[in-house]
Protein backbone atom coordinates (compact mmCIF):
# COMPACT_ATOMS: atom_id res chain seq x y z
CA UNK A 1 0.00 0.00 0.00
CA UNK A 2 1.02 3.86 -0.65
CA UNK A 3 0.93 6.24 1.39
CA UNK A 4 -0.21 8.68 2.84
CA UNK A 5 -3.75 7.34 2.32
CA UNK A 6 -6.60 10.40 1.15
CA UNK A 7 -9.77 10.58 1.95
CA UNK A 8 -12.15 11.51 -0.54
CA UNK A 9 -15.98 12.06 0.16
CA UNK A 10 -18.78 11.71 -3.06
CA UNK A 11 -21.61 12.70 -1.14
CA UNK A 12 -24.21 11.38 -4.02
CA UNK A 13 -27.10 9.55 -4.23
CA UNK A 14 -27.87 9.62 -8.37
CA UNK A 15 -27.29 6.00 -9.05
CA UNK A 16 -29.43 5.07 -6.11
CA UNK A 17 -33.30 5.00 -5.86
CA UNK A 18 -33.04 5.86 -2.23
CA UNK A 19 -32.03 9.35 -0.60
CA UNK A 20 -29.40 9.01 1.57
CA UNK A 21 -26.64 7.58 1.35
CA UNK A 22 -25.66 10.99 -0.24
CA UNK A 23 -24.84 11.38 3.69
CA UNK A 24 -22.49 8.29 3.86
CA UNK A 25 -19.34 10.35 3.86
CA UNK A 26 -20.14 12.33 6.78
CA UNK A 27 -21.37 9.28 8.98
CA UNK A 28 -18.38 7.25 8.07
CA UNK A 29 -15.93 10.78 9.22
CA UNK A 30 -18.03 10.92 11.99
CA UNK A 31 -17.71 6.89 13.11
CA UNK A 32 -13.71 8.63 13.36
CA UNK A 33 -12.29 7.46 10.44
CA UNK A 34 -9.39 10.34 10.51
CA UNK A 35 -8.55 8.44 14.09
CA UNK A 36 -9.10 5.04 13.23
CA UNK A 37 -6.33 5.16 10.61
CA UNK A 38 -4.22 7.32 12.91
CA UNK A 39 -4.26 4.67 15.57
CA UNK A 40 -2.52 2.37 13.04
CA UNK A 41 -0.05 4.52 12.73
CA UNK A 42 -0.85 5.48 9.40
CA UNK A 43 -1.18 9.17 8.69
CA UNK A 44 -4.06 9.88 6.25
CA UNK A 45 -5.06 13.35 4.97
CA UNK A 46 -8.29 14.40 3.97
CA UNK A 47 -9.64 15.65 0.36
CA UNK A 48 -12.96 16.70 1.62
CA UNK A 49 -15.93 16.13 -0.64
CA UNK A 50 -16.87 16.91 -4.25
CA UNK A 51 -18.97 18.86 -4.79
CA UNK A 52 -22.52 17.51 -6.00
CA UNK A 53 -25.41 19.60 -6.86
CA UNK A 54 -28.52 19.15 -5.07
CA UNK A 55 -31.11 16.58 -5.83
CA UNK A 56 -34.51 17.96 -5.23
CA UNK A 57 -36.40 19.18 -8.16
CA UNK A 58 -34.20 17.77 -10.85
CA UNK A 59 -35.39 15.59 -13.84
CA UNK A 60 -34.05 12.18 -13.85
CA UNK A 61 -33.85 12.22 -17.40
CA UNK A 62 -33.70 8.76 -19.07
CA UNK A 63 -35.70 6.06 -17.08
CA UNK A 64 -33.85 3.39 -17.93
CA UNK A 65 -30.42 5.08 -16.91
CA UNK A 66 -31.61 8.35 -13.99
CA UNK A 67 -29.57 11.57 -13.54
CA UNK A 68 -26.91 10.26 -15.99
CA UNK A 69 -25.54 13.61 -16.56
CA UNK A 70 -24.88 14.09 -12.76
CA UNK A 71 -23.41 11.07 -12.58
CA UNK A 72 -21.29 11.24 -15.33
CA UNK A 73 -19.86 14.61 -14.26
CA UNK A 74 -19.17 13.07 -10.49
CA UNK A 75 -17.80 10.34 -11.60
CA UNK A 76 -15.12 12.13 -14.38
CA UNK A 77 -13.94 14.75 -11.02
CA UNK A 78 -14.01 11.66 -9.06
CA UNK A 79 -11.70 9.55 -11.91
CA UNK A 80 -9.25 12.98 -12.16
CA UNK A 81 -9.06 13.20 -7.64
CA UNK A 82 -8.56 9.44 -7.85
CA UNK A 83 -5.63 9.43 -10.89
CA UNK A 84 -3.58 12.37 -9.32
CA UNK A 85 -3.46 10.99 -5.65
CA UNK A 86 -1.94 7.85 -7.49
CA UNK A 87 0.30 9.76 -9.27
CA UNK A 88 1.44 11.31 -6.18
CA UNK A 89 2.20 8.39 -4.47
CA UNK A 90 -0.74 8.03 -2.47
CA UNK A 91 -3.57 5.51 -1.67
CA UNK A 92 -7.13 6.89 -2.38
CA UNK A 93 -9.86 6.02 -0.21
CA UNK A 94 -13.39 7.07 -1.71
CA UNK A 95 -16.54 7.67 0.63
CA UNK A 96 -19.76 7.22 -0.96
CA UNK A 97 -22.07 7.62 -1.82
CA UNK A 98 -24.24 5.33 -4.18
CA UNK A 99 -21.74 2.57 -5.99
CA UNK A 100 -22.24 4.51 -9.48
CA UNK A 101 -19.07 6.43 -8.54
CA UNK A 102 -17.19 3.35 -8.66
CA UNK A 103 -17.16 4.18 -12.40
CA UNK A 104 -15.00 7.14 -11.78
CA UNK A 105 -12.54 5.60 -9.12
CA UNK A 106 -12.37 2.64 -11.72
CA UNK A 107 -11.68 5.05 -14.13
CA UNK A 108 -8.97 6.95 -11.98
CA UNK A 109 -7.43 3.55 -10.68
CA UNK A 110 -6.78 1.80 -13.98
CA UNK A 111 -4.96 4.54 -15.84
CA UNK A 112 -2.01 3.94 -17.07
CA UNK A 113 -1.89 1.15 -14.64
CA UNK A 114 -3.16 -2.74 -14.54
CA UNK A 115 -5.33 -3.32 -11.74
CA UNK A 116 -7.38 -6.03 -10.65
CA UNK A 117 -10.81 -5.48 -9.26
CA UNK A 118 -12.19 -6.71 -5.64
CA UNK A 119 -15.87 -6.43 -5.43
CA UNK A 120 -17.65 -7.45 -2.51
CA UNK A 121 -21.40 -6.84 -2.58
CA UNK A 122 -24.61 -8.81 -2.63
CA UNK A 123 -25.51 -7.58 -5.86
CA UNK A 124 -23.61 -8.06 -9.40
CA UNK A 125 -24.02 -4.08 -10.12
CA UNK A 126 -23.86 -6.00 -13.73
CA UNK A 127 -26.88 -4.88 -15.22
CA UNK A 128 -27.24 -2.47 -18.86
CA UNK A 129 -29.56 -0.33 -19.91
CA UNK A 130 -31.54 -2.61 -21.53
CA UNK A 131 -31.92 -5.35 -18.66
CA UNK A 132 -32.00 -2.87 -15.26
CA UNK A 133 -35.48 -3.55 -13.75
CA UNK A 134 -34.91 0.09 -11.67
CA UNK A 135 -32.42 2.27 -14.23
CA UNK A 136 -30.35 3.25 -10.97
CA UNK A 137 -27.00 3.61 -12.46
CA UNK A 138 -25.08 1.57 -8.83
CA UNK A 139 -26.76 -1.48 -10.81
CA UNK A 140 -24.85 -0.82 -14.08
CA UNK A 141 -21.75 0.36 -12.70
CA UNK A 142 -19.54 -2.86 -12.99
CA UNK A 143 -20.86 -3.54 -16.48
CA UNK A 144 -20.16 -0.31 -17.26
CA UNK A 145 -16.72 0.39 -16.20
CA UNK A 146 -16.45 -2.83 -18.07
CA UNK A 147 -17.52 -1.04 -21.45
CA UNK A 148 -19.97 -3.69 -21.43
CA UNK A 149 -23.11 -4.03 -23.82
CA UNK A 150 -25.20 -1.51 -25.42
CA UNK A 151 -23.95 1.70 -23.68
CA UNK A 152 -24.23 4.26 -25.96
CA UNK A 153 -24.96 7.12 -23.26
CA UNK A 154 -22.27 5.26 -21.17
CA UNK A 155 -19.40 4.77 -23.40
CA UNK A 156 -17.31 7.35 -20.86
CA UNK A 157 -17.91 4.94 -18.31
CA UNK A 158 -15.65 2.37 -19.61
CA UNK A 159 -12.09 1.94 -17.55
CA UNK A 160 -9.66 1.04 -20.27
CA UNK A 161 -7.73 -1.29 -19.40
CA UNK A 162 -9.57 -3.10 -17.09
CA UNK A 163 -9.80 -6.53 -17.70
CA UNK A 164 -12.32 -8.33 -16.86
CA UNK A 165 -10.70 -11.91 -16.08
CA UNK A 166 -8.92 -9.89 -13.44
CA UNK A 167 -12.21 -8.82 -11.47
CA UNK A 168 -14.04 -10.83 -9.19
CA UNK A 169 -17.75 -10.43 -7.64
CA UNK A 170 -17.14 -11.77 -3.70
CA UNK A 171 -20.85 -12.40 -1.85
CA UNK A 172 -23.07 -11.84 -4.85
CA UNK A 173 -26.94 -13.30 -3.69
CA UNK A 174 -29.01 -11.15 -5.82
CA UNK A 175 -28.99 -11.24 -9.33
CA UNK A 176 -31.11 -10.28 -11.91
CA UNK A 177 -32.14 -12.21 -14.65
CA UNK A 178 -30.15 -9.97 -17.54
CA UNK A 179 -26.97 -10.08 -15.03
CA UNK A 180 -27.01 -13.74 -14.24
CA UNK A 181 -27.28 -14.35 -18.25
CA UNK A 182 -24.36 -11.56 -18.65
CA UNK A 183 -21.87 -13.17 -15.42
CA UNK A 184 -22.54 -16.53 -16.89
CA UNK A 185 -20.98 -15.01 -20.83
CA UNK A 186 -18.62 -13.21 -19.18
CA UNK A 187 -14.75 -13.98 -17.44
CA UNK A 188 -15.71 -11.92 -14.27
CA UNK A 189 -15.06 -14.26 -11.82
CA UNK A 190 -18.22 -14.48 -9.58
CA UNK A 191 -18.02 -15.93 -5.97
CA UNK A 192 -21.58 -16.16 -4.70
CA UNK A 193 -22.61 -16.66 -1.12
CA UNK A 194 -22.80 -20.08 -1.31
CA UNK A 195 -19.46 -20.52 -2.57
CA UNK A 196 -18.84 -19.13 0.95
CA UNK A 197 -21.35 -21.41 2.80
CA UNK A 198 -19.14 -24.41 1.25
CA UNK A 199 -15.85 -23.37 0.99
CA UNK A 200 -15.50 -20.48 3.87
CA UNK A 201 -15.07 -16.88 3.42
CA UNK A 202 -10.81 -17.14 3.72
CA UNK A 203 -10.29 -20.01 0.95
CA UNK A 204 -13.12 -17.59 -1.30
CA UNK A 205 -11.34 -14.75 -0.61
CA UNK A 206 -7.86 -16.53 -1.49
CA UNK A 207 -9.24 -17.42 -4.92
CA UNK A 208 -11.23 -13.92 -5.44
CA UNK A 209 -7.36 -12.17 -4.98
CA UNK A 210 -5.70 -14.82 -6.81
CA UNK A 211 -7.66 -13.75 -9.70
CA UNK A 212 -7.14 -10.15 -9.33
CA UNK A 213 -3.86 -10.00 -8.53
CA UNK A 214 -0.51 -9.93 -11.27
CA UNK A 215 -0.62 -6.68 -12.05
CA UNK A 216 0.54 -3.33 -10.18
CA UNK A 217 -2.13 -3.69 -7.62
CA UNK A 218 -6.20 -4.09 -6.72
CA UNK A 219 -8.74 -1.84 -6.18
CA UNK A 220 -10.86 -2.75 -2.81
CA UNK A 221 -14.96 -1.92 -3.73
CA UNK A 222 -17.14 -2.68 -0.64
CA UNK A 223 -20.18 -2.03 -0.61
CA UNK A 224 -21.98 -2.47 2.89
CA UNK A 225 -24.68 -4.53 1.87
CA UNK A 226 -22.54 -6.97 1.55
CA UNK A 227 -23.04 -7.97 5.24
CA UNK A 228 -25.71 -9.33 6.61
CA UNK A 229 -28.33 -6.75 7.08
CA UNK A 230 -28.92 -7.18 11.21
CA UNK A 231 -24.89 -6.26 10.89
CA UNK A 232 -25.19 -3.50 8.51
CA UNK A 233 -28.68 -1.97 8.57
CA UNK A 234 -27.81 1.43 6.90
CA UNK A 235 -27.84 0.59 3.72
CA UNK A 236 -30.34 1.71 0.46
CA UNK A 237 -31.12 -2.28 -0.50
CA UNK A 238 -30.39 -4.69 2.18
CA UNK A 239 -30.80 -8.53 0.91
CA UNK A 240 -30.92 -11.14 3.43
CA UNK A 241 -28.36 -13.73 4.02
CA UNK A 242 -24.91 -11.99 3.82
CA UNK A 243 -21.67 -12.52 5.45
CA UNK A 244 -20.98 -11.60 9.63
CA UNK A 245 -19.36 -9.35 11.37
CA UNK A 246 -16.57 -11.76 12.07
CA UNK A 247 -16.22 -13.33 8.13
CA UNK A 248 -16.13 -9.69 6.85
CA UNK A 249 -13.19 -8.75 9.08
CA UNK A 250 -11.90 -12.31 7.87
CA UNK A 251 -12.07 -11.77 4.41
CA UNK A 252 -10.65 -8.06 4.56
CA UNK A 253 -7.36 -9.22 6.35
CA UNK A 254 -6.53 -11.24 4.58
CA UNK A 255 -6.88 -8.67 1.49
CA UNK A 256 -4.51 -6.75 3.28
CA UNK A 257 -2.13 -9.29 3.92
CA UNK A 258 -2.42 -11.36 0.16
CA UNK A 259 -3.08 -8.44 -2.35
CA UNK A 260 -1.76 -4.99 -2.67
CA UNK A 261 -4.47 -2.71 -2.17
CA UNK A 262 -4.13 0.18 -4.38
CA UNK A 263 -7.38 1.72 -3.81
CA UNK A 264 -9.86 1.54 -1.86
CA UNK A 265 -14.09 2.65 -1.60
CA UNK A 266 -16.83 2.32 1.04
CA UNK A 267 -20.07 2.62 -0.68
CA UNK A 268 -23.97 2.55 0.12
CA UNK A 269 -23.90 3.80 3.35
CA UNK A 270 -27.03 5.35 4.51
CA UNK A 271 -27.47 7.19 8.04
CA UNK A 272 -31.42 7.92 7.78
CA UNK A 273 -31.69 4.00 7.58
CA UNK A 274 -29.06 3.20 10.14
CA UNK A 275 -28.88 2.25 13.51
CA UNK A 276 -26.95 4.84 15.46
CA UNK A 277 -24.47 4.53 12.77
CA UNK A 278 -23.78 0.95 13.20
CA UNK A 279 -22.77 0.72 9.49
CA UNK A 280 -20.74 4.15 9.86
CA UNK A 281 -19.00 2.27 12.38
CA UNK A 282 -18.46 -0.89 10.29
CA UNK A 283 -17.07 0.64 7.26
CA UNK A 284 -14.21 2.54 9.48
CA UNK A 285 -13.36 -0.52 11.20
CA UNK A 286 -13.35 -2.75 7.29
CA UNK A 287 -11.45 -0.03 5.85
CA UNK A 288 -8.68 -0.74 8.77
CA UNK A 289 -8.79 -4.26 8.47
CA UNK A 290 -8.38 -3.93 4.52
CA UNK A 291 -5.43 -1.23 5.70
CA UNK A 292 -3.36 -3.47 7.84
CA UNK A 293 -5.20 -3.30 11.04
CA UNK A 294 -3.94 -6.48 13.05
CA UNK A 295 -5.06 -7.23 16.18
CA UNK A 296 -1.64 -8.40 17.94
N1 LIG B 1 -30.06 -5.26 -9.20
C1 LIG B 1 -30.97 -4.20 -8.84
C2 LIG B 1 -30.83 -3.82 -7.38
C3 LIG B 1 -29.56 -3.22 -6.93
C4 LIG B 1 -28.32 -3.25 -7.50
N2 LIG B 1 -27.49 -2.60 -6.69
C5 LIG B 1 -28.15 -2.21 -5.68
N3 LIG B 1 -29.40 -2.56 -5.80
N4 LIG B 1 -27.65 -1.58 -4.60
C6 LIG B 1 -30.80 -2.99 -9.76
O1 LIG B 1 -31.54 -2.02 -9.57
O2 LIG B 1 -30.00 -3.04 -10.70
MN1 LIG C 1 -23.13 -2.31 -5.29
MN1 LIG D 1 -25.16 -3.88 -3.35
Amino acid sequence: MNEPVRILGVPTDYGASRRGVDMGPSAIRYAELGAALRAMGLEPTDAGDLSVPRAEGRDPGRADAKYLPVVESVCTRLADRVRETLSAGGTPLVLGGDHSIAIGSLAGATHDADVGVLWFDAHGDFNTPTTTPSGNVHGMALAAALGRGEFGELDWARAPGLDPSRVALVGVRDLDAGEQAALRGSDVHAYTMSDIDDRGVTAVVADAVDAASGGDGVHVSLDLDWLEPTEAPGVGTPVRGGVTYREAHAALERVATDATVRSLELVEVNPILDDHNATGELAVELAASALGKRIL
